[in-house]
């Protein structure tokens, strides 16, 4: 397996040599500073390669792109989504030309990833992320004060819910609509309430079928472009897989998965496996869906979540936590060794070590959040451990 680490390019406090120090040779990339719906010049993507490979002796390469972002128009099939689609396809053009081959991007609507504590103290020093549903509840109910949200939560959590929010300053609700905006990469469209009211409002004719449709179409336009430029797309499924202030989600099971990979069954159509939003779900085995829909992965990130009984998670270690990690990467070691057997060039698969804690010297640093130096160079190194063994032990490639 291809050990990647995502780089957020020349403004990244985390240098590519550091990247290489840690072990890994891919980078994970993407270019953050186009707004949403531009075309990715072929020179802006030679210019961000060229960074990537400046110095040799560090014998990185751009692996995947994570992500081009898929426009809200897209989203909902509103505005210009053809002339969108088209944008798409070039950008998927130009990346191809220039050997880029791996391209994840998701699909959830509004939000990306979303936690609610960015920096829960963990034994003896050190930050997780966290995911608290009676905060998440007391910032649906009693900040942006969606009509029906309290129809997704037990009692329970709503009590705690109300507890929070009266006792709650100024600060911690500000505190909380930061942590919930944190998970949009690049520097554009985080809301305030407002904005994110009216955003709402944009999805509200659009439930899980349409937003099924919405995706299905966008896939049959722009899989053609992908298949022609050489270039592998994985969707990244939610996070977490679950319904979010009322928006639909659309890949966040099994059966989510199976239908878009059936939607339009090509190579070109594939998966991002990400076992800690999967993992989060009850509902998800992760290593059962990764030995299900093994011949259509194409980008893996590892990491694990402890989930709590109210639907609140941490991020836990990555061989800690709900999934069994070992399992995982078994299944992808031998899903390697059957492309390798088939005679695939690129029978290798990318892999990153998602998130990590923010330990030692990674504490007050700049880096975003889930991103620190230390936790994910430990969380490979964790991984790296596991990979080796059982190749070894299986005699598989590693
Ligand atoms: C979180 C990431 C996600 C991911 C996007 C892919 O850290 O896994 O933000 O990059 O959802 O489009």
């Amino acid at each position: 397996m291809e050990q990647t680490w995502r780089w957020w390019g020349p403004k990244d406090l985390i240098r590519l040599a550091h990247i290489r120090q840690a072990g890994a040779t891919g980078i994970v990339t993407a270019l953050h500073d186009i707004p949403y719906g531009e075309t990715w010049s072929a020179e802006a993507i030679a210019e961000r390669k060229a960074m990537i490979t400046a110095d040799a002796s560090l014998g990185l390469r751009w692996s995947v792109v994570e992500s081009v972002p898929v426009h809200e128009d897209i989203k909902r099939r509103t505005g210009d989504w053809q002339g969108l689609y088209d944008r798409y396809c070039q950008t998927l053009r130009n990346l191809g030309r220039a050997g880029v081959d791996t391209v994840c991007y998701n699909f959830m609507p509004v939000l990306d990833w979303t936690r609610t504590e960015l920096r829960h103290p963990l034994p003896g020093g050190g930050n997780a992320l966290r995911y608290n549903a009676h905060e998440f509840a007391a910032f649906e109910c009693h900040m942006l004060r969606r009509p029906g949200a309290e129809a997704d939560y037990p009692d329970a959590v709503l009590t705690t819910a109300k507890a929070w929010f009266d006792a709650s300053s100024e600060s911690d609700r500000a505190r909380l609509l930061t942590s919930i905006m944190a998970g949009l990469p690049g520097a554009f469209d985080r809301y305030d309430i407002e904005g994110l009211r009216r955003m709402l409002q944009s999805y509200a004719e659009i439930d899980r079928d349409a937003l099924r449709d919405n995706l299905v179409a966008f896939l049959r336009a722009i899989v053609p472009a992908a298949e022609e430029a050489g270039v592998r797309l994985c969707i990244h499924p939610d996070d977490p897989p679950r319904a979010l202030l009322g928006l639909s989600r659309i890949c966040s099971s099994a059966e989510d998965i199976g239908f878009i990979l059936d939607a339009v069954p090509s190579a070109a159509n594939g998966l991002t496996l990400c076992t800690g939003s999967l993992g989060a779900g009850v509902h998800n085995d992760v290593p059962a869906i990764a030995a299900r829909y093994a011949d259509r992965i194409s980008f893996v990130h590892l990491r694990n979540v402890a989930k709590e009984p109210d639907g609140s998670f941490m991020e836990a270690d990555h061989l800690g936590g709900d999934t069994d990690m070992v399992a995982v990467v078994d299944v992808l070691l031998r899903e390697q060794a059957r492309r390798k057997a088939a005679g695939e060039a690129n029978w290798r698969l990318p892999f990153r070590p998602d998130h990590g804690h923010e330990l030692l010297d990674d504490v007050g640093k700049a880096t975003h959040p889930g991103y620190p130096a230390i936790g994910r160079l430990r969380g490979l190194a964790e991984i790296r451990g596991v990979m080796t063994a059982l190749a070894w032990q299986n005699g598989l490639a590693l």
